[in-house]
């Protein structure tokens, strides 16, 4: 081997481990219509018509569903876009982060 040569140690290898992920939950509340979390759903979370209606009906009656599962920062980035979409709207929305 030339002095030049890259040695990967074994050790540092297995320790490498995947990224966190982090899930987008959404709550249910009594006021923000559900033709809104479905456009919500469509237009950040980039779902279906579909899957959309399925994870609205589902937080609207179990009380929470995820959106999508991301890294930290999308997560958060998409988190904050959804909020202040549905604040402006004049609705109380609201979201939080789970890690996977
Ligand atoms: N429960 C709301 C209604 O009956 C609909 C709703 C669904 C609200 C999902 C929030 O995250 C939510 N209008």
């Amino acid at each position: 081997m030339s002095n030049t040569d890259v040695v990967i140690d074994e050790k540092i290898k297995i320790k490498a481990t995947e990224p966190k992920r982090w899930k987008v939950i959404l709550l249910n509340d009594d006021s923000t219509p559900m033709e809104f979390v479905v456009a919500l759903l469509m237009e950040i979370f980039r779902h279906t018509s579909d899957s959309a209606r399925d994870i609205m009906l589902q937080i609207h009656e179990t009380g929470s569903g995820v959106a999508g599962v991301y890294s930290f920062e999308i997560a958060e980035a998409k988190a904050v876009e959804a909020t202040n979409t549905a604040r402006t709207n004049g609705h109380p929305l609201q979201i939080k982060l789970e890690e996977e």
